[in-house]
């Protein structure tokens, strides 16, 4: 049974193991982008005041967390993950109503949540380092992860608890604190993690949650000398203005961004199944995945068969509130992405090469109209240089681009500024193989779409998608520690490396 929140509801600022409001006193209103009659809440339109007194609180903290032993802190995320089980539904449709992805995703959402406290609190008891031989007699080396301090959190409205997991947990159990800035407009998923971490027992100030707009908050967080690390989701453009505002403290500064990925179907390949897989990655959470599929370069073999049943399905899929459950596709997450998803299917309109081949339009019969709902979107024989193929959407927008060979698949496939997920549709192994050698993006499928990721693994991608770093998987350690090289001299005597010579053990 869903149980409807009340209207104006006020979510407050958890600073310091508190729920407190902004200092200005000001608050925003969110409301469900599948119907915006309804109010999903208030929240407090923070800023540096209470970004310095979220980091006072995380600076604090530190000091004791750190030194909480890895498996004990690990053990809180254990607990908060059954209690996530124990919410998911409430959770999911909480979700749903204020980001607008369909239930089956917003489950997924969670499940990812609950799936990364399994899997990070499990390397609690590992954190592994290196043990290694000294070059020098009476001497021993290991290498040891230490915590890098206080950590800025900044992350998107696609995965409004998945992502803020990714993130949080991980730094958790390398001993780090965190303050965390979530989507302006989706931060009713990150408050009910960060409740949930409360409730198992996360010592204050260990993670502050502070709401509010980039410029106001995000900001002066990413600013903030105390913060030590910085990490990101979002687009290329604000992920820039955050890389250069952390570089002269030269603090760590991970970044993922865009896609533009791109879904390959061979002439040999299951037609059906890449079907399915390209109307998953291209229309599943409303194209608004980084990993969306939002290209398909399909032999000209099979480009025909394809495009019949591709615009077939696209037709077919039933777009509302995500809330019903035989709803497969929501609305845009707010009104500028709808109005983007929209601009730019009026720039591949324009484009003399691309046809327009289902879809185009906004929906606005009946209820939709509260809406900001737009209509799958197929454009056929797309140049590969068109905006619509090189520029990421983040929309049910979706180009075919036809191609002659697997070479030519994947020049076209590469030849795009990001690089964060390719997939292939083929039944030759020797064409996977290859094509898995040539995509240079950080994610790879055979015979499945451009998108589900799985926690375990790292999570990221190449060029303009991130800079270098990985997060989910024991990537994620990386991330969120740093080496600490550790030799001890138990011969007695001044021992100097690279200069002793070994005389033998006479
Ligand atoms: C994203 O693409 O924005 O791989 C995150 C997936 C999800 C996470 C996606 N597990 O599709």
């Amino acid at each position: 049974m869903s149980k409807e929140q009340p209207a104006f509801t006020t979510y407050q600022n958890y600073i310091n193991g508190e729920w407190v409001s902004s200092r200005s006193g000001e608050v925003y209103e969110n409301f469900n982008p599948a119907d915006t009659r309804q109010s999903i809440g208030r929240f407090q339109d923070s800023t540096s005041e209470d970004i310095n007194l979220a980091v006072a609180a995380a600076k604090e903290a530190f000091e004791k967390w750190r030194l909480v032993p890895a498996p004990r802190r690990a053990e809180i995320l254990f607990k908060a993950a059954q209690i996530i089980v124990d919410r998911k539904e409430e959770y999911a449709r909480e979700m749903t109503r204020e980001m607008g992805k369909v239930l089956k995703e917003t489950r997924g959402d969670v499940q990812e949540a609950i799936d990364m406290a399994y899997f990070i609190g499990g390397e609690g008891r590992r954190l592994y380092g290196q043990t290694t031989p000294a070059e020098l007699p009476n001497k021993f080396a290991m290498s040891v992860r230490q915590p890098v301090g206080l950590c800025g959190l900044i992350t998107p409205w696609n995965f409004p608890m998945a992502i803020p997991s990714w993130k949080i947990m991980p730094a958790l159990v390398c001993g780090n604190t965190c303050v965390i800035k979530p989507a302006e407009s989706t931060p009713v998923s990150a408050i009910n993690l960060v409740k949930v971490l409360h409730e198992a027992g996360l010592p204050k100030g260990v993670v502050n949650l502070v709401t509010g707009d980039g410029p106001k908050a995000g900001e002066p967080l990413v600013k903030h000398k105390n913060v030590r690390l910085i990490s990101f989701t979002g687009s290329v453009e604000v992920g820039r203005i955050v890389s250069q505002a952390a570089a002269p403290d030269f603090k760590h500064c991970h970044m993922e961004m865009g896609g533009k990925n791109v879904i390959i179907v061979l002439d040999d390949a299951n037609i059906d199944l890449a079907v399915e897989g390209a109307v998953w990655g291209g229309f599943g959470t409303t194209g608004q995945r980084c990993t969306a599929a939002s290209r398909v370069v399909l032999h000209k073999k099979v480009y025909k068969e394809f495009l019949e049943k591709f615009v077939a399905r696209a037709r077919a899929l039933r777009v509302g509130n995500g809330l019903d459950e035989s709803v497969e596709m929501g609305p845009s997450a707010n009104e500028s992405q709808m109005n983007t998803v929209l601009r730019y299917i009026e720039i591949g309109k324009n484009e003399d090469k691309a046809t327009l081949l289902t879809g185009g339009e906004r929906l606005t019969e009946g209820d939709l109209k509260y809406g900001y709902f737009t209509q799958p979107t197929i454009f056929g024989d797309v140049d590969p240089n068109m905006r619509v193929a090189q520029e990421e959407i983040f929309g049910p927008v979706v180009s075919l681009i036809p191609c002659d060979s697997l070479e030519q698949a994947v020049e076209i496939g590469n030849n795009v500024q990001y690089g964060l997920s390719a997939a292939i549709y083929t039944q030759d192994v020797n064409k996977a193989f290859a094509a898995m050698r040539d995509m240079y993006t950080g994610i790879f499928y055979v015979n499945s779409s451009t998108i589900g990721a799985e926690v375990h693994l790292p999570f990221g991608g190449t060029k303009n998608t991130g800079n270098g770093h990985r997060e989910a998987g024991t990537a994620a350690l990386d991330l969120f520690s740093e080496w600490k090289s550790v030799y001890v001299d138990y011969s007695g005597k001044l021992q100097k490396a690279q200069i002793d010579e070994w005389k033998g053990t006479e």
